[in-house]
């Protein structure tokens, strides 16, 4: 054996693994010393020049100007609700998990014909708390059967991604993916502090894969002749968060819900559709991106970890058509992700980030959360409590809230404790922060 093979196989495999991932991606940077000089589009200034000093300016003038450039150029317009559409409670049991809940089905109708696309929410209530309750909302990646192993949760027939190990065969769910995204949704800790939990399988609005929007909600809008979105309408994250604000009109005719305690929350690409919904949708009382990264909370001309370039590679369907113009032009984007969290204020906005998710950007993550500030202190609300990125599992809670926890990309019970203690913080002020 030639003396460079035995130097090679001393190296452990997680290491030469690690390498060879980083060799293919040769452009990913990864050294905070590499990001380069940028300058962030202020969110308090008009488009004509003319600088943002009062509450009304924002509301009647910057707000809007800066929600359509989202809509035009990152994620895409999206249609508002249909006539036809109608809600279908399709089971009920009070006494859910040995009676700590009651559990729901509910089915969105899209169109009058029910045969067509539904949208299937499951609902946990807590039984021990005063109804109506605040609820958590988020979208779940494996269907509503995952997220517990609850064997009474109706099983997802819809197209998904096999997971070796997770019981997704030919794309479908089997009996054996029941609570095989369990780690990720802490169930019971929700419901034994006063919340309720609703979640849709992300599938049922557009099913994650570019098919040319010929799949999914999207074809139910299409105009006359028309055959795929333009370049200005909604790519799959529109979609996912359009189905997240249908949610909230089924909630508004559910008396358990007090669709005023809505918190919307939601995990990596879930993440950046939290994000989009609690921008455009002023009825999420509370909006929590968990490691959502570039095209989320990250801002993109830091070019750290995932760019622009790479995800609308990656995924070409996930914003519009516009967004592609930004490849490798992020200073030309007018918008950055800042401005994305201050069309939320002054609601209470979390971002979380992990310590080794280096390629969701934790750094921009925070700088997000730290430039939307000056909207929030606009409008009378408080921003973040540090100027400084935290410590490692040392959250800080204002009405913008942030923390790093170590470990990987994902969700845990500690990210999912503090955005309990986040929403026990803001959920009786919630009234006052309502605007207009
Ligand atoms: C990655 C993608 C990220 C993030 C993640 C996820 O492949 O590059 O932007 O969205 O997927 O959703 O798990």
């Amino acid at each position: 054996m030639p003396e460079h093979s035995a130097i090679y196989l001393a190296v452990p495999m997680s290491l030469l693994l690690a390498a060879s991932a980083h060799a293919q991606r040769p452009d990913v940077n990864y050294d905070e010393s590499k990001v380069p000089e940028y300058t962030l589009p202020d969110p308090l200034l008009l488009e004509d020049g003319q600088r943002v000093t009062d509450a009304a300016t924002w509301w009647d003038k910057r707000r809007p100007e800066i929600l359509e450039l989202f809509q035009t150029q990152v994620y895409g317009r999206s249609p508002q609700r249909p006539k036809g559409m109608s809600f279908e409670v399709t089971s009920v049991d009070e006494r859910a998990l040995d009676g700590l809940a009651t559990r729901k089905e509910v089915s969105v109708h899209l169109t009058e014909d029910k045969a067509d696309l539904s949208l299937d929410i499951l609902i946990y209530l807590p039984n021990d708390a005063e109804r109506p309750v605040p609820v958590f909302l988020g979208l779940n990646f494996s269907g509503n059967h995952s997220i517990h192993a609850d064997p009474a949760i109706t099983l997802s027939k819809r197209w998904m991604r096999d997971r070796k190990g997770a019981g997704v065969v030919s794309n479908r769910a089997t009996e054996q993916s029941r609570g095989a995204s369990a780690s990720r949704w802490a169930v019971e800790m929700i419901l034994r502090r006063g919340c309720g939990l609703a979640t849709i399988y992300y599938g049922d609005m557009d099913p994650d894969f570019d098919d040319g929007f010929r799949n999914g909600i999207h074809p139910l809008f299409y105009r006359e002749g028309q055959s795929h979105p333009e370049p200005d309408e909604w790519g799959a994250i529109g979609a996912w968060a359009w189905g997240l604000s249908r949610a909230v009109d089924y909630f508004e005719t559910d008396e358990g819900i007090d669709e005023e305690r809505v918190i919307v929350m939601g995990h990596s690409r879930l993440g950046k559709t939290a994000l989009w919904a609690g921008a455009q949708d002023r009825r999420f009382a509370i909006v929590i991106s968990n490691n959502s990264g570039c095209g989320g909370a990250a801002l993109s001309r830091r070019r750290f970890g995932e760019t622009v370039k790479r995800i609308n590679t990656s995924f070409p369907h996930w914003f519009c058509g516009n967004f592609k113009q930004f490849n490798d032009r992020e200073d030309e984007l007018p918008v950055d992700q800042h401005m994305l969290i201050a069309l939320i204020a002054p609601r209470p906005v979390y971002i979380a980030s992990a310590e080794e998710d280096l390629w969701a950007d934790p750094r921009g993550e925070f700088l997000s959360a730290r430039h939307a500030e000056p909207v929030y202190r606009l409008l009378g609300a408080d921003g973040l409590p540090t100027e400084d990125m935290p410590a490692v599992n040392q959250p800080v809670h204002g009405t913008i809230g942030y923390h790093i926890r170590s470990g990987k990309h994902g969700v845990t019970d500690y990210d999912w404790g503090r955005y309990l203690d986040f929403a026990d913080k803001h959920l009786d002020n919630l009234k006052d922060h309502q605007q207009e």
